[in-house]
């Protein structure tokens, strides 16, 4: 039809990198427990038609990865991403994918493996620098959020902190820049974004995080005390 020949000639401008990820990622499919229902394409499953439609909520990830002066990593999205380009955001985030060694959930240890997948694809940040068991997991929440007419989320997200230096290595297929901020460096960016300034944005789970959780789960960063923060039983519905 007409619409998915638009379709089809908006792809046609896709980045060769994030065409393949769109087609080879397999997503987990949730319901809004976070019951496994299936698993669907990672393009399927970020069309907004799709999403309006009820049927691609999928499972994701977030990390908040700080250094040992307690400050957050955050990375800018490579202009090549199909969704929320040259957005800043928080260290990494991606989706576990529909794969045995993602999908266990014990101790969200699928979520933990591909955290440390995603680490190295996108910052280069070696595997045995992110023990696995050093992930805190803090929360889940739910939200949707378009990205341009064709494209959106609508996410289950596992919100995972760790504190470690590291040694970076940012991927430019996915990441085009990267920097550390304290408390005050993270509000005066996030002034800008609001205040329109330097064409800064904020992609918009980074911006539900700043403006529910992450100022209170930042004091336990820097006091040592995380895990009492963490809360895997509720789904914050945002
Ligand atoms: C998706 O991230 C996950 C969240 C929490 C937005 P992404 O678009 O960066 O995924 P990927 O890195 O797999 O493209
Ligand atoms: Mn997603």
């Amino acid at each position: 039809g007409k619409a998915g020949a638009v379709g089809a000639e908006a792809d046609a401008g896709m980045d060769a990198v994030q065409r393949r990820l769109m087609f080879d990622d397999e997503c987990i499919l949730v319901d809004e427990q976070d019951n496994v229902i299936g698993h669907e394409s990672k393009y399927n499953c970020h069309l907004m038609e799709k999403i309006e439609s009820g049927h691609a909520l999928h499972r994701a990830f977030s990390v908040f990865l700080f250094n040992s002066k307690y400050e957050l990593l955050l990375q800018q999205r490579s202009t090549t991403k199909v969704t929320f380009p040259l957005v800043w955001t928080n260290t990494c985030c991606s989706h576990p994918l529909h794969r045995e060694s993602e999908l266990i959930e014990e101790n969200c240890q699928g979520v933990r493996n591909a955290a440390q997948r995603k680490l190295f694809d996108e910052l280069g940040i070696q595997a045995e620098d992110l023990p696995v068991d050093q992930f805190i997991p803090l929360g889940k929440m739910l939200y949707k959020a378009p990205s341009d007419g064709k494209w959106g989320e609508h996410e289950l997200d596992y919100l995972l902190f760790m504190v470690r230096d590291v040694k970076l290595n940012p991927n430019p297929e996915e990441v085009s820049d990267v920097k550390y901020v304290n408390r005050d460096e993270l509000k005066r960016l996030i002034k800008k974004a609001d205040d329109g300034e330097g064409g800064i944005k904020l992609s918009p789970w980074f911006r539900l995080v700043v403006d529910n959780f992450l100022m209170g789960w930042w004091d336990h960063v820097e006091q040592g005390t995380l895990k009492e923060a963490a809360d895997m039983k509720t789904i914050h519905k945002l």
